[in-house]
């Protein structure tokens, strides 16, 4: 057995409380390597004239993601406290897996060789909102939704989709817009909204803020607001804000006063100021984003910022009634503040969700002190590396995709914000060169895959764009101009979602097959009562796949009629087939 390849370590994705009861235990082996996993576990306290009293539980396996094996164990300790180690077997050996290495026999006169899981805390578990898990969300960046009340318009405003997306072009996006076209959203089906940034500031992309408690003028102001969060909601849509605490925009008022009285300035800690005087160019010495002097970093572990900040949060929640924060470059901020963060907010708010955009991997963030959920980009990359540009095969994808799900808990993965695209990316039709079967599958994988997925807006009637600005172009609402095959399609997905549990969260998602050669994808989503078989053929050619576990008859969910199934299925080239077989 390949040694230096097992690995196990508590408190993250290797072992964590699900729930009240359970512990969720997870092991991490060479591929190919070990044929059985059984856990073996006790109570720390249970003894007798033998030594330590313990017992073994199977464990499954839950996946490969080309280099090793999971292997996967729910278990309930009686008292909510454990040690414990891993039997692993093969051909050749068995051995005992602990804290303190690697045995022949089970140590049975002291616990302290084993791993330890000291206590299952209610206070400790990860809880995300129960809503998130069947929310499908739509990403609206304001200023190119649409134009509702030209009377607000921003100086220089160009008449709608007149012109390329520019850096700092304006077309006149407001809430009003978004009012009028609430209809086009609710029969897609979305049942949350993320909006980039709507308070005052400077650029069209709103994200250097001027004032946290003012709506950007060519917006609307807070009545026309609380009048879109109201519709939001009669129509059963979350609404969820764009949160930039990790810098402010140049035109804040405390940095202003900074700029101005310099050392004198009573703001003068609440940024990372290198030296006086302050000064933007040749290039700025203070801290930013990125090197953008437009965007002078927070100091958000002054306790003065931190009141503005969670005030600000506080306010949007009480006065607004929204649903969730994402929070703009969350890992550059400390997490110390984020740890405050969710304490406000949840003390008014116990259901809001707390989104963190960040795009690696975040298990520091996401231990119930923190965050809901990320953004989850590694999903995104995977997906459009195989789907939309065919850069990797189906082998490779369900690699990386059985890599995220084993990177978090279960009900971490249960509320990832799984989006393909957004104000910061390409779009996918731009990226799959224009080929739409391939976004089809890709939004068929995004739709039936477990977490809360999230459209860009305009990618369900078809819009194109590349990187930034490219891909925030002016929503396009002339009919004949939109794809209605294509929004019908996703439309269909969000109906199947929400018709059947499994579909969507209610289950556990599985891969049987990631064909490398021909690029087909075949895997499943599992409950107690239903299952649900999805093939995706991600190729240009035919393929036939091979039936072996004896079921003969399915519902096509897709084309909603009985299938007899025969010893093999043909898909037509980026065909796609979805059944219910129990
Ligand atoms: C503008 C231009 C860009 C140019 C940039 C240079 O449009 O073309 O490259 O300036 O400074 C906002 C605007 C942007 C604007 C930016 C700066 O929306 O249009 O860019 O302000 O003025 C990293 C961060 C992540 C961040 C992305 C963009 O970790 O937090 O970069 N995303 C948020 C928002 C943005 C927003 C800001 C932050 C600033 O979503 O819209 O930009 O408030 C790898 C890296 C990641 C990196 C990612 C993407 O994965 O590891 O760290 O994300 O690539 O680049």
């Amino acid at each position: 057995m390949q040694l230096e390849a097992i690995y196990h370590r508590p408190k993250n994705n290797f072992a964590y409380a699900y729930n009240e009861k359970t512990l969720h235990i997870q092991l991490r082996v060479k591929k190919n390597d070990v044929e059985k996993v059984r856990l073996l576990y006790g109570d720390p306290y249970h003894w007798n004239k033998d030594g330590w009293i313990f017992s073994y539980k199977d464990m499954t396996f839950s996946g490969n993601d080309g280099l090793f094996d999971y292997w996967f164990v729910e278990v309930s300790p009686e008292f909510r406290r454990m040690r414990y180690g891993f039997e692993l077997t093969n051909d050749d050996e068995s051995i005992i897996y602990t804290e303190k290495g690697f045995f022949t026999e089970a140590p049975c006169d002291d616990v302290a060789y084993y791993f330890c899981f000291p206590f299952l805390h209610q206070a400790d578990i990860f809880r995300a909102p129960e809503w998130v898990k069947d929310t499908v969300w739509y990403q609206i960046f304001p200023e190119r939704f649409a134009n509702g009340n030209p009377s607000i318009n921003p100086k220089n405003t160009l008449p709608w989709g007149s012109t390329e997306p520019l850096r700092d072009n304006f077309f006149g996006g407001d809430f009003e817009g978004i009012i009028q076209h609430i209809d086009h959203l609710v029969d897609l089906g979305v049942t949350g909204i993320y909006f980039t940034p709507i308070f005052k500031a400077f650029s069209n992309h709103k994200y250097d803020t001027i004032d946290y408690m003012e709506i950007d003028p060519q917006f609307g102001d807070k009545k026309t607001f609380k009048r879109l969060v109201d519709i939001c909601h009669q129509h059963g849509i979350r609404v969820m804000l764009d949160a930039v605490f990790n810098h402010s925009g140049f035109y804040f008022g405390p940095f202003q006063d900074v700029l101005e009285n310099q050392e004198k300035s009573k703001y003068k800690d609440w940024f990372h100021l290198r030296e006086f005087p302050v000064k933007t160019t040749p290039v700025p010495n203070y801290d930013t984003f990125a090197f953008t002097e437009q965007m002078p970093k927070l100091n958000t572990e002054n306790e003065e910022v931190k009141k503005y900040l969670l005030d600000v949060a506080k306010y949007w929640i009480e006065e607004f009634d929204i649903d969730g924060w994402r929070l703009d470059v969350a890992n550059e901020v400390d997490h110390a503040f984020w740890r405050e963060f969710r304490k406000t907010v949840k003390s008014i708010k116990p259901d809001a969700y707390i989104l963190g955009e960040i795009w690696h991997d975040s298990m520091p963030w996401l231990q119930g002190d923190q965050f809901d959920a990320v953004m989850n980009y590694p999903f995104t990359q995977g997906a459009l590396d195989f789907f939309a540009k065919g850069k990797i095969s189906a082998e490779e994808f369900k690699n990386v995709i059985t890599n995220v799900l084993h990177s978090y808990p279960k009900n971490v993965n249960e509320v990832a914000f799984n989006l393909l695209g957004s104000h910061d990316t390409p779009r996918i039709l731009t990226l799959a060169d224009g080929n739409k079967d391939r976004i089809k599958l890709l939004l068929l994988f995004q739709l039936s895959f477990i977490g809360t997925p999230c459209i860009y807006y305009g990618d369900e009637i078809g819009m194109t764009g590349g990187q930034d600005p490219g891909c925030r172009k002016c929503m396009i609402w002339d009919q004949e101009k939109q794809d209605q095959e294509l929004f019908t399609f996703v439309k269909h997905l969000i109906q199947l979602r929400k018709q059947y549990p499994v579909f969507c969260n209610d289950g556990e998602f599985r891969f049987l097959e990631a064909d490398r050669n021909k690029n087909y994808l075949v895997y499943q989503k599992q409950s107690k009562d239903e299952t649900l078989l999805f093939m995706l053929n991600n190729s240009d050619k035919e393929v036939e796949i091979p039936f072996v576990n004896g079921i003969r008859t399915a519902l096509d969910l897709w084309n909603n009629c009985q299938v007899e199934i025969e010893d093999e299925m043909d898909l037509p080239p980026f065909g796609f087939a979805i059944w219910k077989i129990k």
